[in-house]
């Protein structure tokens, strides 16, 4: 037994039981940003290029362990065009993380602050959501072609940050691998937060007996 301590007005409890709990991921997006993709790329840490739509929504479970427990992830797949919307909205229920993907390299359409809107609308207080840039790969360089939007997505972003519409934003390529370990540490923060055993970067190994940076 160990004894807790309040830290940023959190109880940290390091006896905390998990007791196998699974948390709910959901992956949603206008178009085909390469959700599928990232989630193989998260999940299984591989990568192809071929395209398989989603039919409806789909899911996968993701496990890992950290400080000597396991945890466990289902991360819901999505389809996203406008036909299959209120099926998968219908999926948001309970869901700790919504992640938003947009496809950096397009133009035409990259940040849809409306989609966001109804997003909101159908998730509880706690829910985070997370919007995402894939296919990074494509959009390295000073001289690359999509530079610009980039720079928009950037500032866009910022905007919703600041006006509490997304919690974090995050650039990733599924293909390379580019930024992969952040997001999956953020998802994996949010999980540890939650179970209160872990703050602020902070957590308690249980085997060594102390608190340790993450
Ligand atoms: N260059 C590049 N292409 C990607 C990346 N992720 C996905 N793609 C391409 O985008 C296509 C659509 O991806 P998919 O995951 O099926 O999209 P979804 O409809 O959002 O699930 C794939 O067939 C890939 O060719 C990436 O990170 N970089
Ligand atoms: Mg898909």
């Amino acid at each position: 037994m160990h004894e807790g301590f309040f830290l940023n007005n959190y109880y940290i409890d390091p006896d905390f039981n998990f007791n196998n709990k699974t948390l709910k991921i959901i992956f949603l997006s206008k178009g085909c940003p390469g959700k599928t993709c990232l989630i193989n790329r998260l999940v299984e840490k591989s990568y192809s290029s071929q395209f398989v739509p989603t039919v409806g929504v789909d899911f996968k479970i993701m496990k890992f362990e950290f400080n000597h427990k396991k945890y466990k992830i289902a991360i819901y797949d999505t389809n996203g065009s406008d036909r299959f919307r209120n099926i998968v909205f219908s999926y948001l229920k309970g869901v700790k993380i919504a992640i938003y993907l947009i496809d950096l390299t397009n133009m035409e359409e990259a940040i849809d602050k409306q989609f966001i809107k109804e997003i909101k609308s159908k998730i509880s207080k706690e829910t985070l959501i997370y919007l995402v840039g894939n296919k990074i790969d494509l959009v390295e360089g000073k001289n690359n072609e999509y530079r610009d939007n980039l720079i928009s997505c950037r500032e866009q972003a910022k905007l919703l940050i600041e006006n509490k519409e997304i919690n974090y934003y995050f650039e990733v390529s599924a293909k390379n691998n580019k930024g992969i370990d952040i997001l999956m540490k953020y998802i994996k923060w949010y999980i540890l937060r939650d179970e209160k055993c872990h703050i602020n970067n902070l957590y308690y190994d249980s085997k060594l007996g102390k608190y340790m940076n993450m």
